[in-house]
């Protein structure tokens, strides 16, 4: 057994007897009250999900395993010359809580090389379809295909028990993270690079070999590793985690379940937003002729998308209330990396010139920035200028953190989801009296 296997078994023995303990002496302890407004609004803010990953406070922004965005940067080993840390061991953090040491790292990144050959079936799958279906649809396609591999499935036919599940669960967890950055940028390169690809290179970790596979020189290498940590969890309830997390609860493999979770991504109330982004931001840059709008101008495209009916890309949450860090942390890397860039001079003015807009519209509860407001000039200027695949990368990103939440769903032994509906005339009665 590996030792981040090891290690994360005894967490979940030391987790378990705290979640039994929970259900039979305080199972019946009410934390929470529910309103037809919650029913019929997306169930927003009703706390029933569990996760110990990470934590999302609305003024405060996400937190994995107890740290913030800069506190997690901080901790985790970095890749010899590079600003990041190594996103496998930002994987040991995520499902364990534990940093890890260097050796430790390493150890993981071992791990990850021996499993990250991709089939060759799924690039055939791949190569089938027609070359403009969205890279979303690749993304995913590949990801099921890949289900026959399941190690979860074929323990599971062999009758493992209930508390076993998590081992197989995490065998498929760690395969797929070691085989999504191939299988993106090879959709990537087919789309995009004229069917040329690159061979991943057995030497570097995660990424650093996403980065060669790409094509794209240092320092892509520590957007990659930056932009997968900051994507990877946003606690349970967004779309893509909570999607993940469901189709898993009915024993669905990680195959099934992070397919599933990647087509919610795809929607542009969520990961798509930072397509929309983009090209919100070029139309408005194109109709000026490629020059940087004045406040006015902004001003006024921006009330021109709002009276519309639209929605401004890559602002508001359903749970922030403050500027998102995961924005801070990548408008950190672009004063660094990209000051000057036109581009990033328009973000950065939207950031001033948005929110006070938003607020005088009065309708979005958050007017800042989320993730996606920042993410696209970054790949823009290291020359990924397909705004369609930006949300591919979210997904190899997001992949982290509910994979990990789906191995921790096992090991807890959470049951099949099944909430309760209700008809609007049972609401209509509920209100009158
Ligand atoms: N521009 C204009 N109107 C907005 C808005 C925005 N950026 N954000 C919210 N609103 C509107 C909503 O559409 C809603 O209008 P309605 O009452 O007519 O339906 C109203 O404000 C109240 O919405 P809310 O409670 O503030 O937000 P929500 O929880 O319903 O939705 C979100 C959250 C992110 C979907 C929404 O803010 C939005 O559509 N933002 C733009 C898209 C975006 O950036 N998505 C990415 C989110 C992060 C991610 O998942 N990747």
């Amino acid at each position: 057994m590996s030792k981040l296997k090891s290690t994360l078994k005894q967490k979940i023995e030391e987790h378990r007897p705290r979640t039994t303990r929970l259900l039979k002496e305080h199972g019946d302890v009410k934390i929470g009250d529910l309103t037809i407004g919650q029913a019929i609004g997306g169930a927003r803010g009703v706390k029933c999900l569990v996760t110990d990953i990470s934590y999302l406070d609305p003024m405060e922004g996400i937190r994995f395993r107890g740290k913030t965005i800069p506190e997690t940067f901080a901790a985790l080993p970095k890749v010899p010359g590079s600003d990041y840390p190594y996103v496998e061991g930002f994987w040991h953090f995520l499902l364990t809580g534990d940093i890890p040491t260097k050796e430790e790292t390493l150890e993981i990144v071992k791990d990850f090389q021996a499993r990250a050959e991709v089939p060759h079936y799924v690039f055939d799958v791949l190569r089938t379809l027609p070359r403009d279906t969205h890279p979303m649809t690749m993304f995913s396609t590949a990801i099921l295909a890949m289900q026959r591999d399941s190690v979860f499935v074929k323990e599971y036919h062999k009758g493992i028990g209930k508390m076993d599940m998590w081992e197989p669960m995490y065998e498929d967890a760690t395969t797929l993270m070691a085989r999504l950055p191939r299988i993106a940028a090879y959709i990537y390169r087919m789309k995009y690079r004229g069917d040329t690809h690159i061979a991943p290179d057995p030497a570097l970790d995660l990424g650093g070999n996403f980065a060669s596979m790409m094509g794209i020189p240092h320092p892509y290498d520590d957007v990659a590793r930056m932009y997968f940590i900051l994507h990877s969890d946003h606690e349970s309830g967004n779309v893509s985690a909570h999607t993940t997390h469901l189709v898993a609860s009915a024993l669905s493999d990680a195959f099934y379940s992070l397919s599933a979770g990647i087509n919610g991504l795809a929607g542009p109330l969520h990961g798509l937003a930072n397509e929309e982004v983009l090209r919100w931001t070029q139309n408005l840059m194109d109709r000026l002729g490629g020059k940087l709008p004045t406040e006015e101008e902004l001003k006024a495209a921006l009330w021109e998308t709002l009276n519309s009916g639209q929605v401004v890309p890559g602002y508001g949450h359903a749970v922030l209330r403050k500027t998102d860090p995961r924005y801070m942390a990548q408008r950190e890397f672009c004063l660094k990396h990209l000051a000057d860039y036109p581009l990033f001079k328009l973000v950065s003015m939207i950031f001033e010139v948005c929110p006070p807009i938003l607020k005088e519209h009065g309708k979005a509860k958050n007017p800042w920035p989320n993730v996606d407001a920042q993410s696209g000039v970054i790949q823009w200027y290291y020359g990924v200028t397909e705004y369609e695949f930006y949300t591919v990368l979210f997904g190899v990103g997001r992949a982290l953190g509910v994979l990990a939440n789906i191995t921790w769903d096992r090991a807890l032994g959470y049951p099949i989801e099944r909430p309760k509906s209700v008809t609007t005339a049972m609401l209509e009665e509920w209100a009158g009296k």
